[in-house]
């Protein structure tokens, strides 16, 4: 039986593809001895060939595309088997209630890809990019999703290396340092592991980097009235979106629309100009603003060039989020002043590439979209890292007085770091969040 550590056992069926009227619908199932168990509806075709069988139960006769994989050539590592059916909903659910009176229960969410890590057929950061590659929704998502479906960066591979004589020296060190006399010279090992503490810092810029490309950024459009923001806001979102015209306090409601611009994923958010206003309807506009700044990753306070200064009330508005406010002077093709420090455009000439720059630079610094492919990205992910990183920095940086007991430690915490990563510390708590976030089926 292979290790399920605390996972639900037996073998299991989920409907592959939803439960709405298509041509074909996929039921995939996993286990041990599933061709013993199916005998009743099926003879199942040899390994790995596609072949037409009919399935019969309960008085449905159902001509199937079957395929099977025995164990452990499969997904999951266990005897796999796909039936594909008419799609008819109704179909799929009485072949999942018969498949139920012969044992094989209903998947949860995951359920697949969590047998396929407890088997070693996929690392959790493997695991994590299929969850990624079914949910992209962006182009740049389902490139990064596919960088990183082949499991743990080659780096880890090397970490672990580097780390693996020093964690058995210093444990030996502690054990049995004072009758054997096995020391730990901590210069050498401060050397021998810089390069490695160097690489963490690198992927932890990276990954800095790809998490906008996988999240997306929230850009939220401010200002006065007139300040051009609705006329910027179409322009990046590549369509006529928002209503532009002369009349100061045009916007009311926040207009949001996902854009791709300057290869950034931005989710862009018009709102109404910030100004003292009677108007019981702008007043309820620029209250929206509000909230929307709050949860912004960027504030774009957007000033016409004409402007000698930016208006000291929407100052006012911004400046509790200062951290992730950019000034853009919009409207140069008016004329004014020329303000070297901030980005200038003109949405009526599409000049836009000051403001281009300024994003990319602001969240992916010195990385282009394609470097940061394969780079770690989720939250998950980053965090582990961010650990990893402070660890190396400690460990390299230890007075070669220190008791190696504290070495040791250090090297154990980073050993453990890199397991938790690739999955192989096997913490369910870790795992049901990370299998939470997948389709039936998967
Ligand atoms: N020449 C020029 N005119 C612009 C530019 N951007 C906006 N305008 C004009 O400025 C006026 C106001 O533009 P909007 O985009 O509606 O300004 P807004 O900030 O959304 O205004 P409110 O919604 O009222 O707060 C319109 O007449 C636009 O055509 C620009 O880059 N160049
Ligand atoms: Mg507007």
């Amino acid at each position: 039986m292979p290790d399920l550590s605390g996972a639900r056992t037996g073998p299991i069926c989920a409907p592959a593809t939803p439960l709405v009227p298509a041509a074909v619908a996929v039921v995939r199932l996993s286990g041990d001895s599933l061709a013993e168990r199916l005998v009743s509806m099926v003879a199942l075709p040899p390994p790995r060939m596609a072949q037409v069988r009919t399935l019969a139960w309960d008085g449905f006769r159902e001509r199937a595309l079957v395929l099977h994989f025995p164990a452990p050539h499969s997904y999951t590592g266990e005897d796999v088997v796909e039936f594909q059916v008419h799609g008819n909903p109704l179909l799929v659910r009485r072949l999942l209630d018969h498949l139920a009176t012969l044992g094989i229960r209903g998947a949860e969410p995951g359920e697949f890809t969590r047998r396929a890590l407890l088997n070693g057929k996929v690392d959790l950061l493997g695991a994590e990019a299929l969850r990624d590659l079914v949910g992209a929704t962006t182009d740049a998502q389902l490139r990064q999703a596919q960088a990183r479906s082949g499991g743990a960066p080659p780096w880890v591979a090397r970490a672990k290396a580097a780390l693996a004589p020093w964690v058995a020296r210093a444990e030996a060190c502690v054990d049995y340092g004072e009758e054997e006399g096995i020391g730990l010279d901590l210069t050498a090992l401060a050397a021998d592991l810089d390069p490695l503490r160097r690489v963490f810092h690198v992927e932890q810029e990276r990954a800095a980097a790809a998490r906008w490309l996988r999240d997306g950024i929230r850009v939220v459009l401010a200002g006065r009235p007139n300040a051009g923001k609705s006329t910027l806001f179409n322009a990046l979102a590549g369509q006529d979106r928002a209503i532009v015209t002369e009349h100061p306090g045009t916007t009311r409601d926040v207009i949001d629309v996902a854009a791709q611009w300057a290869d950034l994923p931005l989710h862009l958010l018009d709102t109404a100009g910030l100004r003292e206003s009677q108007d019981p309807v702008e007043r309820l506009g620029v209250a929206r603003v509000g909230e929307e700044l709050a949860r912004a990753d960027l504030i774009l306070h957007l000033v016409p060039l004409a402007d000698a200064a930016p208006d000291p009330a929407v100052e006012a508005h911004l400046a509790p989020y200062a951290a992730k406010v950019l000034r853009v002077r919009t409207q140069a093709d008016l004329g004014g002043a020329p303000d070297p420090g901030a980005p200038c455009v003109s949405a009526a000439t599409g000049d836009l590439a000051a403001l281009a720059e300024a994003l990319r630079t602001r969240f992916l610094g010195a990385w282009s979209p394609d470097a940061c492919l394969g780079a770690l990205d989720t939250r998950r992910q980053r965090e582990l890292l961010d650990e990893l990183a402070a660890q190396a920095d400690l460990l390299t940086g230890l007075d070669p007085a220190t008791p190696p007991e504290i070495a040791a430690s250090l090297l154990q915490g980073a050993w453990s770091l890199l397991a938790r990563l690739t999955g192989e510390d096997r913490a369910e708590t870790a795992l049901d969040q990370v299998f939470s976030g997948f389709c039936l089926g998967k």
